[in-house]
């Protein structure tokens, strides 16, 4: 079989992207993963070379000796993929193959720029592809179902250089969510399915890591007993990890027993709103009547610090909700936040729905960042809604907060973890949110005008 040169492109916009030799002040705190790169490499078959380009880390070299090239992209990237692709195929004559959530969602628009698109994951797809590619018989779309977990191959992480990426080393364990909600992305690429891997696996994969570790799964307690299993055989092995995860952990006292004892320090967690109308509305059944402060409580106690996940702007918020939801983060000291504007992401029933209403006024890719307003709201304007949310980013983050934050973490938290993850993760917010011009947009006087 010949041997075929690859190189895979994650791309990314101008304020993220190192551009002659200069790098956005950002920490590398908040680079993190790889994953969709890595295990586009992995799932190559042998005679392919992959050379994986990150441009938050490094600028593309078009002269680059590639027989393929690759580009993984979400949403908010898909403009600059484009562009990177045209150059290629253009004045390169190199022939492209995309993947990711957004080719996955927006094919037909996709493969105006590429000679293929891959829809779903790459283990279902790449082999057929690269069969096709070497016999000159390269099909536009290559398209499969959900993935069967076992035997995933193990990333590479030589293809990246590690030191420009935050201090932990990731992995999965499981993939997907059965829950609907209506403005998830990542329920919809995985068809709505939670899948598992083999704990052996996971733990023989964990073994190879480093002390730190962080499971980029989207509901690692998606299947409790699976989940016990896992924290159980995790113990001996002595690591301090992190993930993302459902409320359901604070009901269960021996899952979260389990996963504390199994060295969980951090979970993201997907609160949404303080409205049970709001989570109706968005299906996000799992929250309803639930005590989000109580839950935040038993997860401190545990010895777990929580990033909070708040959306604004849905059908049933009005101008209050950003006074009230920022009171509650300060009161729940959670440990960091991200509150962002809601989003309609192609693929989504929640892009359909606003589209079909005619409410999305901006389809400009780029703007899908969380940073930008693109749809109309129902009860505030626009501009409320963007300010709302900058004000709730720059009031969590001032300079009293995050010591006040800090000290009282302090309480119930692993020192190493407060001075080495909760401090510098605040201190890196205060600097992007600067950089990137939101506290200036958070004004209390703007959100009120
Ligand atoms: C880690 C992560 C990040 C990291 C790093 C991303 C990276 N480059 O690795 C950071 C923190 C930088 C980040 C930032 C952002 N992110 Co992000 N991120 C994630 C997260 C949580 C995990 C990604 C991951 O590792 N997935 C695991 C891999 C294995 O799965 P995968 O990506 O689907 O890849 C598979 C397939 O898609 C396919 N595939 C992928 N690429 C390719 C390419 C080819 C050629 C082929 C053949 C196949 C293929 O094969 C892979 C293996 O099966 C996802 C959520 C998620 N569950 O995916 C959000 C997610 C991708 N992010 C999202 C967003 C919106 C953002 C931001 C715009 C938001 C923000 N302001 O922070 C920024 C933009 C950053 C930028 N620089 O461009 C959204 C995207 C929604 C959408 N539809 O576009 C997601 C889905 C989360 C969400 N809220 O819904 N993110
Ligand atoms: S529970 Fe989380 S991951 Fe699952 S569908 Fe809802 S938002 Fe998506």
């Amino acid at each position: 079989m010949e041997h075929i040169k690859f190189l895979l492109i994650n791309p990314t916009s101008p304020v993220w992207r190192v551009q002659g030799g200069e790098r956005p002040r950002q920490s590398r705190l908040f680079r993190f993963s790889m994953l969709p790169s890595l295990y586009v490499a992995a799932s190559m078959p042998p005679y392919v070379e992959t050379k994986i380009i990150d441009e938050e880390v490094e600028p593309i070299d078009f002269d680059m000796d590639a027989d393929l090239i690759g580009i993984t992209f979400m949403t908010y990237n898909a403009p600059r993929a484009y562009e990177i692709a045209d150059k290629f195929r253009g004045e390169k004559g190199k022939p492209v193959i995309f993947g990711g959530y957004h080719p996955t969602f927006m094919p037909e628009e996709a493969i105006q720029h590429a000679e293929a698109v891959c829809i779903g994951e790459a283990e279902g797809n790449v082999p057929r592809m690269m069969e096709d590619f070497t016999a000159g018989k390269l099909k536009q779309f290559y398209s499969s179902e959900p993935v069967e977990l076992t035997g995933l191959p193990k990333p590479d992480y030589t293809l990246i250089r590690k030191q420009e990426y935050a201090p932990v080393d990731t992995l999965q364990a499981t993939r997907g969510c059965n829950y609907q909600c209506s403005f998830c992305s990542v329920s919809a690429f995985h068809h709505h399915h939670f899948r598992v891997r083999p704990v052996a696996e996971v733990i023989d994969e964990l073994r190879s890591l480093g002390r730190y570790v962080l499971f980029m799964d989207d509901n690692i307690i998606g299947n409790r007993e699976y989940a016990k299993q896992l924290f159980a055989e995790m113990i001996p092995l002595r690591k301090r990890w992190f993930s993302q995860c459902g409320l359901g952990i604070a009901d269960d006292e021996e899952l979260l027993h389990l996963a504390s004892s199994s060295g969980c320090q951090g979970l993201f967690i997907g609160f949404e709103s303080l409205s049970d109308e709001e989570l109706r509305s968005w299906k996000k059944r799992t929250n309803l009547g639930k005590n989000y402060l109580a839950i935040i409580r038993k997860l401190h106690a545990a010895g777990i610090a929580v990033c909070a996940a708040f959306m604004f702007g849905g059908d049933n918020d009005t101008p209050d909700v950003f006074e009230r939801a920022l009171e509650f983060l300060l009161e729940a000291n959670v440990e960091t936040i991200q509150t962002t504007r809601l989003t309609p992401f192609p693929g989504t029933p929640l892009f359909a729905e606003l589209d079909r209403q005619g409410r999305i006024f901006d389809k400009n890719w780029s703007h899908y960042d969380f940073n930008n307003v693109v749809f109309e709201p129902l009860h505030m304007s626009r501009a409320i809604l963007d300010k709302g949310v900058a004000w709730v980013l720059r009031e969590f983050h001032t300079r009293n907060r995050v010591a006040r934050r800090v000290w009282k973490s302090l309480q119930y938290l692993d020192p190493g973890l407060v001075l080495g993850g909760v401090l510098p993760l605040n201190l890196g917010w205060r600097q992007k949110l600067t950089a990137d011009g939101s506290f200036q947009r958070g004004t209390v006087e703007e959100k009120h005008g």
